[in-house]
């Protein structure tokens, strides 16, 4: 099966986790993607929290698949070289090096487009280039805090929270990738490579778009009535933080159900929607609220929802998450069990969707990672395992046209 992106060769030249992110989807659905590493060390992940020692740390393995490695010094002239041919061949180069490191290198955006004005250069940093803190190094929690996340999560007593899915990082990539792919599409219209640029404040802020809604509607009327704040506690001028509170138009929390005392996740997300208020109250063994003027509607129930979750916790008490949401989804309701990694891990359908698979890896025996969340009728992304250190190094120098003593005289001086 060809995959839509064959034929597109990637310089890789990123590191940690945001620029991986983003080359490994785009090598899943068929780049070639050459990632450029530092001879002797790579990618710091490929040591950070080593659970097998002397073996890639599943931090690089999982965000490294289908992808080539090549060791190159890039601050030595003969590694200068070699990268210029690299990128006069290739069609896209990505990046997410600290500010100004690749222009310090010599690979400055005017440059590489003298060297091929159709290759797209594609670049993550911390902030976007102009905003006042645009010199500073970023990491995930650095960014969630920047863009907007952490002041709008956690619990209203409690400090800014940082959440554990990937907002600056791994966000981050996704949105690259999209820049990336319009940039190849906009390439075919004008036959021109251009510079493309996302900042993890920004990618993290897109995606908090509806606490800027908040942040509006509060100064217009005073409060926000979704919140648990309403109509019992206090409203400052900013957005407060909501802990489980729903962030659209209707209600809903974290509820426990059997076993809470002792399993730290034996919970359900249980959402009120409005029109499904029948349906829920004859699920709970509740009809007599399905006309009280007390609960029958939205604006009705808010002042004492926390009573209303309270009555259903009662009815949890004795199902375990899996048979409450068994029932619930009988009547329609949106619901889930709060998952553990154990639990998605050994999720049938996620292995059977192929959004979790086991890949065979050289010197750890098998890994399991994320397979493509993005489904295709015409293409099934396979994913392969993650390159040892420079193990394509000599396929890609001979592909350049370095003989085997080129390649042995570069090692001698380390540029490779
Ligand atoms: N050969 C020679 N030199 C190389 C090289 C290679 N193959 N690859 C990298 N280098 C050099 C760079 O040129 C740079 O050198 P100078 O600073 O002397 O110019 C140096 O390695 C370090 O690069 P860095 O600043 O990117 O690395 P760091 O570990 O200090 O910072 C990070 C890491 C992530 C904070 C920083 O890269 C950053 O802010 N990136 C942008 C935002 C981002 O993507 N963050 C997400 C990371 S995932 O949490």
């Amino acid at each position: 099966m060809t995959k839509p992106l064959e034929g597109i060769k990637i310089i890789d030249f990123t590191h940690v986790q945001a620029g991986p992110a983003c080359t490994q989807l785009l090598a899943w659905f068929g780049a070639d993607v050459i990632k450029v590493e530092r001879p002797g060390s790579g990618d710091v992940t490929r040591n950070q929290l080593r659970d097998i020692p002397d073996a890639d740390a599943l931090y690089f393995t999982m965000l490294n698949s289908n992808k080539k490695s090549l060791t190159l010094d890039t601050k030595k002239p003969e590694g200068k070289e070699i990268l210029e041919k690299l990128v006069r061949e290739s069609d896209v180069l990505v990046e997410n090096f600290g500010p100004g490191a690749l222009d310090r290198m010599g690979f400055s955006w005017e440059r590489l487009n003298e060297l091929n004005p159709k290759m797209i250069v594609a670049s993550v940093k911390g902030f976007s280039d102009g905003h006042h803190y645009d010199d500073l190094k970023v990491y995930e929690n650095v960014a969630q805090c920047a863009g907007g996340a952490a002041s709008t999560t956690g619990f209203w007593d409690g400090p800014p929270t940082i959440s554990a899915a990937a907002l600056g990082d791994s966000n981050t990539g996704m949105h690259l990738a999209i820049g990336i792919l319009t940039a190849l599409l906009g390439r075919d219209k004008t036959g021109k490579g251009q510079k493309v640029a996302v900042s993890m404040q920004d990618s993290v802020l897109n995606l908090c778009r509806v606490k800027l809604r908040d942040q509006q509607r509060l100064e217009r009327v005073g409060y926000l009535e979704e919140y648990p704040q309403y109509p019992h506690g206090e409203f400052s001028d900013v957005v407060p933080r909501g802990g489980n509170a729903g962030g659209g138009g209707q209600p809903g929390w974290v509820l426990k159900c059997k076993g809470w005392e002792t399993d730290p996740n034996a919970y359900i997300y249980f959402t009120i929607q409005g029109h499904a208020w029948e349906p829920i109250c004859k699920a709970l063994g509740k009809p007599e609220w399905i006309d009280d003027p007390a609960y029958k509607t939205a604006e009705a129930r808010q002042p004492h929802i926390f009573e209303i979750f309270g009555t259903i916790e009662a009815w949890l008490a004795d199902k375990t998450k899996f048979e409450a949401v068994d029932i619930l989804r009988k009547f329609d309701i949106p619901c889930a069990p709060v998952l553990t990694m154990k639990e998605l891990a050994n999720d049938p359908s996620l292995r059977a969707s192929g959004t979790i698979v086991e890949v065979p890896h050289k010197k750890r025996g098998s890994y399991l990672t994320v397979g493509s969340p993005i489904k295709f009728s015409d293409m099934k992304p396979e994913v392969t395992a993650s390159p040892l250190l420079g193990e394509h190094t000599d396929e890609v120098l001979a592909s350049l046209g370095y003989s085997r003593q080129d390649i042995f005289n570069l090692r001698e001086i380390k540029a490779v």
